[in-house]
């Protein structure tokens, strides 16, 4: 049952290294090696990987980088799209029986979104069978790069079309939940990052082994047109305040009731959690504030973890905003004309701008419709 993590770009590159530094590491294979496949045009970028995981049918590069646009990742990863998939083809061939692909990629970046986009349209159109989460990171809210917003919005709009979970990553709400006083490192927020996403590559005792990412799926992710993620953890020694702690959480993603929840996962490390505190689940369910149509919206897993903790993954309405805050800026910067030749030179033109913006709005009227 196994997933082909697919890291794309420096953002993905580098999240992928930390998620297969775990121990025991989630993608392995029967000969001891990770089914994981690295992508990026910058070699420098490669050379961090270590030779043990870094097979040369496994990895790619075009040197030198996408410039941070999208359009140029996308006309690159169009010239190479046969090469890649020869690669991923290979990766199925390893593994017992692969249900689905990780892309870990950023929205921002040239290669994360341009080559993420096009990657993950290729393998659904060759292998429509198969499951493709995507664990997309939004940049921090200012000052990375001026055409960001475009960028996100195009790589949105594919990901809707070809993916069948989107795990949206916020750098920014991470950085926040991180700061406390002090300045946090980028090694901090992929820790993070990572410890969140431990609920699709863990096992528990309610899932078949290494199928956790797509039950995670199926429960969270079921309407199609309506399939954005988000994940959380707490990890503290104390298990009533890892509770305290996701129920905070949680009620900071559903804006304190503003938003509707309408699936959900939770995954505790402590199997008698439930019976310690019977009132965790009503608990949960509040804060998550659910939508009325779904007579059972949330699953509670156990893992056996030595470490106390709590991740969930839920489809929250908050998804719309966090999505609004870069498309709304990339439709003021549209309609002022700003930066559009960048992308016109690689043939993205106003049609599919056009659309990407219309993918947006359906995004949204789909969101109001589910949490009526
Ligand atoms: N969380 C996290 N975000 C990162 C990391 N590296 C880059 N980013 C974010 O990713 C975006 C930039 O994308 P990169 O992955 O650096 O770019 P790329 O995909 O390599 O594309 P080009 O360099 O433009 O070809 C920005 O929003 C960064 O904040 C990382 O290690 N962790
Ligand atoms: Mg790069």
């Amino acid at each position: 049952m196994a997933c082909v993590g697919i890291f794309i770009g420096q953002c993905g590159v580098t999240i992928g290294l930390q998620i297969l530094s775990n121990n025991p590491p989630p993608l392995t294979c029967y000969d001891g090696t990770q089914h994981a496949i690295f992508i990026d045009t910058e070699i420098k970028v490669l050379k961090r990987v270590p030779k043990s995981l870094l097979r040369a049918k496994n990895s790619f590069s075009d040197f030198p980088g996408c410039g941070g646009c999208f359009a140029k990742g996308l006309s690159s990863a169009d010239s190479f799209i046969e090469q890649i998939m020869e690669k991923i083809r290979t990766e199925i061939e390893r593994t017992d029986c692969c249900l689905g692909f990780m892309l870990v990629h950023s929205l921002c970046g040239g290669t994360g979104s341009g080559y993420g986009s096009r990657i993950t349209q290729e393998i659904k159109t060759l292998y429509p069978e198969m499951f493709v989460v995507n664990v997309a990171v939004l940049p921090f809210k200012t000052g990375e790069n001026p055409i960001q917003s475009y960028n996100v919005l195009l790589a949105v709009d594919k990901l809707q079309e070809y993916s069948d979970m989107i795990v949206l990553v916020e750098n920014s709400v991470v950085g926040q939940e991180l700061a406390g006083k002090q300045k946090v490192s980028m090694a901090q927020v992929n820790e993070k990052i990572v410890s969140n996403l431990q609920i699709l590559l863990k096992n528990c005792k309610q899932v078949a082994k290494r199928c956790a990412i797509w039950e995670v799926l199926k429960i969270v992710s079921s309407v199609p047109t309506v399939k954005f993620c988000f994940l959380g953890s707490c990890f503290s020694r104390n298990m009533i305040e890892n509770v305290d702690r996701t129920v905070r959480s949680v009620k900071q993603r559903t804006g304190y009731g503003k938003f509707k929840t309408l699936s959900g996962v939770v995954l505790s490390s402590d199997t008698k959690l439930q019976l310690l505190d019977s009132r965790l689940e009503s608990k949960i369910s509040k804060s998550c504030n659910f939508v009325d149509w779904n007579p059972f919206p949330v699953e509670f897993w156990c893992s056996q973890d030595k470490k106390q903790g709590i991740n969930f993954a839920i489809n929250n309405e908050g998804i719309v905003e966090s999505i609004l805050s870069e498309t709304d800026t990339a439709l003021l910067k549209y309609h002022a004309g700003a930066y559009l030749h960048w992308f016109s030179q690689y043939n993205v033109e106003k049609d599919q701008f056009e659309s990407a913006f219309e993918t947006v709005n359906k995004i949204v009227e789909d969101y109001k419709y589910s949490c009526r």
